[in-house]
């Protein structure tokens, strides 16, 4: 507690262009949890981020309690079960959304980055990277909105958030091709309601990178020997 009573906020590890990270903002912000976002340089991550989380991935998310949420998705989830004002976990438990979730997550995050950093994969060329990426994901996906608006149904929902920072990566990695009418128009028209969304909007405001305090990871770190 603080002097005045109010309970501290949570904290949130962060990185901002991270798509795991987008997904864990997007669901606090909805779910309008109070949160103190800590803007991390993924190559001199904080003390006190490794001790909270010893894997040191982003996000991470310490709540007022001391418990410890380390996966993008327990985050996402975590905050819409606090308050889910706009209903995003409808079909939560649809085995078919889950799956998309997964896939996007094992086979699909790996060939995107592949596809980004062609270069450093020369086995293949860009396209046929890319050409795999459609094949595994990409594609099924928007045959999938092309029957319905959204993942999980008719209105947007947690599986959406969930997958679509990552598509936005893969939107951006040629952007004359994916605005092609002629290629993944239903994802297209998904994305573009995604990146029109205040909840995206409202997630990437740019903040400096924080700066720990010498005592933070210290003091902590003294605490556990
Ligand atoms: N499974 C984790 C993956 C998170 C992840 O890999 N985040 C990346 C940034 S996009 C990261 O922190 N990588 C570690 C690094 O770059 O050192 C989650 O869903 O939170």
């Amino acid at each position: 507690m603080t002097a005045q009573g109010h309970a501290p906020p949570a904290v949130l590890y962060s990185f901002r262009r991270c798509p795991y990270a987008i997904r864990a903002r997007m669901g606090l912000h909805a779910a309008g949890v109070a949160v103190q976002i800590r803007e991390v340089a993924l190559r001199d991550k904080p003390a006190s981020l490794r001790l909270l989380s010893p894997k040191a991935t982003v996000p991470v998310l310490q709540l007022p309690d001391g418990t410890v949420l380390d996966e993008s998705l327990d985050i996402l989830l975590w905050a819409l079960r606090q308050h889910d004002p706009e209903h995003w976990l409808a079909g939560v438990d649809d085995d078919a959304v889950r799956r998309w979730v997964t896939c996007n997550d094992t086979d699909f995050k790996p060939l995107l980055d592949r596809y980004k950093y062609a270069p450093r994969h020369p086995e293949m060329s860009a396209r046929q990277h890319r050409d795999k990426a459609l094949q595994a994901f990409v594609g099924p996906l928007d045959d999938v909105l092309a029957c319905r608006p959204f993942l999980c149904g008719t209105g947007p929902g947690w599986a959406d958030v969930a997958v679509f920072p990552f598509v936005r990566q893969f939107a951006m990695v040629e952007p004359a091709w994916f605005a092609d009418e002629a290629a993944v128009p239903s994802l297209r028209r998904w994305l573009a309601f995604w990146l029109a969304s205040p909840w995206f909007e409202a997630v990437m405001a740019k903040r400096p990178v924080w700066v720990e305090p010498r005592s933070d990871a210290g003091g902590r770190a003294q605490a556990l020997v």
